[in-house]
This record gives structure tokens, sequence and C-alpha cells, in this order.
């Protein structure tokens, strides 16, 4: 597409905004470029891009501006139903998700991942495996790093790797994975959706536009995945932990089996580091999307046992008279949260809270009764997560992530596990889940050398 002279306008100037506004710019395009935010609050961002002729409009959208772009490239933080942007669309103009702006540009295959939890790791772990098979993989999108730097780069690889959001979804027009994933879906983003089926639906999405040559990998043990499948016009490939499949991939018994056009692998899972059932889903998923694309089964196994897995995802920091920390700010839903607490048997102090999401919290109510001797609530959502879950155990609300830790110090007995997997985002009380990790860890690190003194 030629970008040159283009009125094109760009909505949200954080990550995602900037590395578009670069991309474009480059290109020749006349930008706009308009942020909530103001001159204030954006100036680091704005001295990156001092060099680049731009019109900014910031701390309002205008509709103004809206309707007098050919273009409007909007951030995935950017709810689609802004009002400006939805004149702009009822007026014809376009209006994509950088996800798609990028694809425009990006010729080599692309597997797509979406589901509520594990994209992060089953992306991850997807890029490695093409890696360590020799393909050079770009992995980006909702994990950190935006598809459009891809573009930028002018780099040529043989794979790239997408994670996919709901919300990077909404706004895609042709964008086509070769293989697309779905992991599963569980109640999130309420407070962005009117209802769970826009969710739903906006995931969906992953698979709108492949055609019978493309794959779509399904967790088939998720009814509101399998459900989808005989709409699909891509082949879908089925994964399973629950049973065994004619073809597709499946866990039973300690091993993995792969079945396609008459080719059978078998990988034992003994070897494996990362633990949990969950992620069995998510090294199937991995492994299936790289197996299909060319990637041989002993070296896709031989990236499998040696991946670690990731940070903030069920972490152990330390041990400290005999209780055990782990830091889980990723868990930022329910459903990850499930996941997290399935993981242990028992005595767990849970810290959860934060920004409330809209969604409930009732899907946590058996695993805190049978497993959670202590909840300490934080955050914007502590008294609704008070009202579904504070009888069921012994429950403290704090003010501050410290007093939580603190609390949770005093009283979780030796042999116990203190988790923090909020349920929630970090939004009310911290820049992201990252800053909140490492607060996190420096107040419990902390006690190390209180314990030394
Ligand atoms: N803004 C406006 N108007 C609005 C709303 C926001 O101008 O009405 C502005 C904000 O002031 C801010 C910018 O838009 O300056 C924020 O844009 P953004 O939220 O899209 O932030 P980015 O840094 O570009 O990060 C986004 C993704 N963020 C979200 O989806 C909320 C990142 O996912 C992603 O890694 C990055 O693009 C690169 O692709 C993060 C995330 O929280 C990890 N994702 C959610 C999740 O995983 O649950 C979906």
């Amino acid at each position: 597409m030629d970008l040159q002279g283009k009125n094109i306008l760009v909505v949200g100037l954080a990550r995602t905004g900037v590395a578009v506004t670069r991309f474009l710019a480059e290109r020749g395009a006349h930008l706009t470029v308009t942020d909530m935010r103001d001159e204030e609050q954006l100036a680091s961002v704005l001295e990156q891009l001092k060099d680049l002729d731009i019109n900014y409009e910031l701390g309002r959208h205008s509709a103004h501006t809206f309707l007098m772009a050919e273009l409007i490239v909007v951030s995935p933080g950017v709810p689609m139903d802004l009002k400006p942007l939805a004149m702009a669309v009822a007026q014809g103009r376009r209006v994509v998700s950088e996800v798609e702006l990028a694809s425009w540009f990006i010729e080599a295959p692309i597997v797509a991942i979406t589901g509520t939890n594990g994209k992060t790791t089953t992306t991850t772990l997807t890029g490695e495996i093409f890696r360590h098979c020799g393909f050079d993989t770009f992995v980006g999108g909702n994990i950190g790093n935006p598809l459009i730097e891809l573009a930028a780069s002018g780099e040529r690889v043989d794979r790239v790797v997408v994670e996919l959001s709901s919300f990077q979804l909404e706004g895609i027009e042709s964008f086509r994975p070769n293989v697309a994933v779905l992991l599963n879906i569980t109640e999130d983003h309420l407070d962005r959706y009117e209802t769970y089926q826009e969710y739903i639906d906006a995931k969906l999405r992953i698979f709108e536009n492949q055609r019978a040559e493309d794959f779509a990998v399904l967790n088939i043990d998720d009814p509101l995945v399998a459900a989808c499948a005989p709409r699909l016009k891509a082949r879908v490939f089925p994964m399973s932990r629950q049973k065994e499949l004619e073809e597709g991939i499946w866990y039973q018994e300690g091993f993995i089996t792969f079945s396609f056009q008459g080719k059978v692998l078998r990988f034992g899972t003994d070897g494996i580091r990362l633990k949990g059932v969950h992620n069995l889903d998510n090294i199937m998923a991995s492994l299936a999307s790289t197996l299909l694309m060319r990637c041989e089964g002993e070296c896709a196994y031989a990236a499998v046992t040696s991946f670690k897995g990731l940070p903030h995802r069920m972490e152990f920091v330390t041990e400290q008279n005999g209780v055990a920390w782990y830091e889980d700010s990723k868990g930022t839903n329910v459903g990850s949260v499930v996941k997290s607490l399935e993981s242990f048997p028992g005595g767990i102090t849970l810290i959860a809270g934060g920004k409330d999401k809209g969604g409930s919290y009732e899907p946590l109510a058996p695993l805190v009764q049978e497993r959670v001797s202590h909840l300490i609530l934080i955050g914007e959502a502590k008294e609704r997560m008070n009202e579904a879950l504070g009888a069921l155990t012994d429950t403290h609300l704090a003010t501050t992530l410290a007093e939580a830790v603190s609390t949770a110090r005093a009283v979780t007995k030796s042999g116990g596990i203190v988790l923090f997997s909020p349920a929630c985002s970090s939004f009310d009380m911290f820049r992201d889940y990252e800053d909140r990790a490492l607060q996190y860890r420096a107040l419990v690190l902390s006690g190390d050398s209180e314990g030394d003194k």
C-alpha cells in the first residue's frame, strides 16, 4: 500500500502509537497523532519523535480531526466505541488496528495466538521452537513489541509469531494467519466489552480471513472453543488433554502425540521443565503450530524441554521461615488465578485485587474454600472480591501492597505458601503488571534482610 501523502491519524501514543507513527512518517504519510494525555504527560515520548514532521492533538480527541483522516490507526488500548472514532466509522472512514496495518507489509508465514490465558507462554515457546529449528523468527504483538516493528525494520524473516489480544483483533480487516491458535476463552475485559459475547466475538475474528489451506489449532476441551469449529474455513487441527484423536495433538499418560496425514510423533512429558496441567495446553499448541509449519519433531521437542517458562508467571521468589513466596503478577484475570491456585494442594495465603474489570469472582470460590487459608485483598476490586469470597476463608483488606505483604507475613505459618495472583489488572496502583511484580518482589525480599538482622 502506498502511504505517501496520505492523511493518516494515529490514535494513542504509547508503545504502539510511537512505532506506528515512526513507520508511517518514514513512508511519507501526512500524519496527525492524537492522545488523551497532554504535552506534559507525553514529554518523553514527544522527545523520541521530535525529528518527525507531525501534527499533534493532545489532551483531547476532536471529531473534526477524526473526520479529516483517510485512514485511522488505533492502539489496542483505545476502545473502538470512542465517540469520534464511531463517528468516523459511520461516515465511512477506514479504521484499522496496528496489527492490520503491519500485516499489509509482512510476507513471512504467520502463526497468530489468542485465548484468555496462556497466550504469552505459547507465543514465546512457539518462537523458541522455530528458532531452534533454524527459522529466523519475529515474535511480537500483545506480548510487548508491536508487530509494526517488524515491518518498520525491513528485516526479512522466515516465520512470524504474534500474540493477539481481543483488542487488537477488533481492528482487523484482511489479517490472515497461516496458523491461528485459540487456547481457551473465559470471562475477561468486561470493563471494555458490554457483554461476554462481544469479547468472544472479538477473539473469534482471528479465523475470519483464513482459507482452506490454513490451520486453526483449537483446544477442543474448552466447549466455547470447540463450538466454533464447524464455522471455520481453515482446516481444524484439534488439541486435547481429554481424548485421543484420529488427527490432531493430544496428551495421554505422560505422552503428547501429534498425528497429521499419517505421520505420528510421540513426545514424553517427563523431561519437560514447564510444569502445571495448563502448560500442557500451551506446549501442545506450540508443538502443533511449529510441526504444521515444517519443524522437525526431534528439534521441536529439544526446544520444549529446555524452555523454563516466563517471568511473572508463577515465579518462585524466595523461602522465608519455611514459607514459600510466589509472584504471579501476570495473573490478571479470574481464569488465570484458577490455574495458579490449582498448582498447590492447599495452605495458600492469596494476595489478590487490583483494577476491577467488572467480571464475576465466583469461579474462584470453590478453590478459595478448599485451598486458601488466608485471603488478603487490595486495590479497587477489594470490596467486590470481599463480597464474593470474603466469607469463605480468613479474609483481610489492605490499603497498600506493603500492608498486604506484611499481613501475609504475619498470618502464614511455616510450610505455607504466599501467592500474589491478582485476578485484576494493575493500573489502579501501578504502572503495569511488571511494575507491580517488581514492587512485590522488593517487599518480599526486604523480609530476607529483616530475617538476617
Ligand atoms: N489513549 C487515548 N485515548 C483513549 C484511550 C487511550 O488517547 O481513549 C491513549 C493513552 O493515553 C495512551 C495510549 O492510548 O497514551 C495507550 O495505548 P495502549 O493502551 O494501546 O498501550 P501500548 O503501550 O501501545 O500497549 C499496547 C497493548 N496494551 C493494551 O492492550 C492495553 C499492550 O498489551 C501490547 O503489549 C502493546 O500494545 C504492543 O502490541 C498489554 C496489555 O495489557 C500487555 N494487553 C491486554 C492484556 O494482555 O490483557 C489486552
